[in-house]
């Protein structure tokens, strides 16, 4: 791919040289992790093809899209609303925050104690080697933990189009009433980039767009319910995070013909796994691209994850947007009732999300629940002692796991996970 793009990336301010080492280590550990696995469905070819373009072809059709006015916003976190963003012709995408990147210069600006998901942020920026911040004509912070919310203040030294979005922290009148109004000032500003008044039927489109992008991810969950599983946990993580920065519509078809393909594969009764496999919910915070250290740990343990209670996953996509309404301000009104439903850790106190957790156990036939968190992250991370007790009381067997991006500890996270597999099996 270098060949092809290395003046578009230099065009975008790369440091080529680190930028090459970026590509070769991804692309080293997407084979090891993805390429080896067996008995993958052929729809995976296709974000196979994703992957091996993750900073060619996508960030090509970015740039060509902004040639024809086409404004790029990036985002860190589910609650930016995309139907907004979608309704001015605008496109939405995640920002790589997966993996370590130039950790001696984050050091020297972060406190050591940050979590590897905002360091990873800056470290893409700093290191010169994400694309998509480069291209953004905007980038949206939110204020939710505090780590997120002070970093964006340094963010903003950084780049000059940082655009910070305030959040609620408690599911009351009052924090809807707060998220009513920060998406209303974020429509005045997407509107103001893109040059554009959104109007009903804009919003509605905008709406259908994502609407049908989640539709699909819930196909696909439904079809995880089966045993033997028709698709490992590491491809629908995969798929789950391409949804992020793929153009929607072809994201939303390759998703249902993968479907199709699954189908398929149950009535055969064919899976990835033998029958029987030990089947895992993995909860807690979110896993971006290139994070897919925990998933290969736990399938290569012998356990398949089925369902994943995590921004990219169900808590990120589970609800539609209900676009009856026939103004613009009962849409608003609709898109922030879906969002309002997004139980993030953020939020004080946080019932829904054990429900939720208890919930996907159930319906997905899992024997076990493995929480996720990330070293630092204090809503996560002390929200997890409430879901562990909590579980466990519910007799769901639950794994905590706290870890980084470093490979450092995956024999020692291995040796946990397969002891818990021993425990559950
Ligand atoms: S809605 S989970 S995407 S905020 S891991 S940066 S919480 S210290 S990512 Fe998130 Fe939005 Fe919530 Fe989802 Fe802070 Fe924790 Fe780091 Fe985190």
């Amino acid at each position: 791919m270098s060949g092809a793009y290395e003046s578009m990336w230099k065009d975008l301010g790369l440091n080529l040289t680190a930028h090459d080492a970026l590509l070769q280590v991804l692309g080293n550990a997407y084979q090891d992790i993805f390429i080896t696995q067996k008995d993958r469905p052929a729809g995976m070819d296709y974000f196979n093809f994703v992957m091996s373009e993750v900073h060619g072809l996508r960030v090509k059709e970015l740039l060509d899209g902004k040639k024809e006015g086409r404004k790029v916003v990036g985002s860190f976190c589910v609650f930016v609303p995309e139907e907004v963003v979608r309704a001015a012709n605008a496109t939405l995408v995640g920002l790589c925050t997966g993996a370590d990147f130039a950790t001696d210069e984050v050091d020297k600006i972060l406190p050591r104690n940050t979590c590897s998901l905002i360091k990873s942020a800056f470290g893409f920026k700093l290191g010169k080697v994400c694309p998509y911040i480069e291209s953004a004509d905007m980038i949206v912070g939110e204020n939710t933990c505090d780590g997120k919310k002070k970093s964006y203040e340094v963010l903003n030294t950084l780049m000059p189009n940082v655009y910070v979005m305030d959040l609620p922290q408690t599911k009351s009148p009052e924090g809807r009433a707060l998220l009513k109004e920060e998406y209303k000032r974020f429509k005045d500003a997407i509107e103001n980039l893109c040059g554009v008044k959104i109007d009903v039927s804009m919003l509605k489109q905008g709406i259908e767009i994502v609407n049908a992008k989640r539709r699909a991810i819930h196909r696909l969950s439904e079809l995880r319910k089966a045993d033997p599983a028709p698709i490992s946990g590491l491809d629908a993580l995969l798929i789950n995070q391409v949804y992020f920065y793929d153009d929607p519509v072809r994201f939303t078809d390759s998703v249902n013909k993968i479907c199709d393909e699954l189908e398929q594969r149950i009535n055969d009764k064919k899976g990835v796994f033998p029958q029987g496999t030990t089947r895992i919910v993995l909860s807690g915070c979110p896993m971006a691209v290139p994070n897919w250290k925990l998933p290969w740990i736990i399938e290569t343990s012998g356990a398949v994850i089925v369902g994943e209670e995590s921004c990219v996953g169900e808590r990120g996509t589970r609800n539609l947007t209900d676009d009856s309404a026939n103004t613009v301000d009962g849409l608003m009104d609709a898109i922030v009732d879906r969002y309002f439903q997004v139980d993030c850790a953020i939020f004080t106190p946080n019932p829904d999300r054990l429900d939720h957790t208890k919930q996907m156990y159930g319906q997905y036939n899992a024997q076990g629940v493995i929480h996720y968190g990330l070293q630092f992250c204090q809503p996560y991370q002390i929200e997890s002692y409430g879901v562990e007790n909590a579980l466990e009381a519910a007799q769901i067997p639950t794994l905590r796991v706290d870890t980084d991006y470093s490979m450092e500890d995956a024999e020692q996270l291995k040796t946990r996970v397969q002891a818990f597999l021993e425990r559950i099996q």
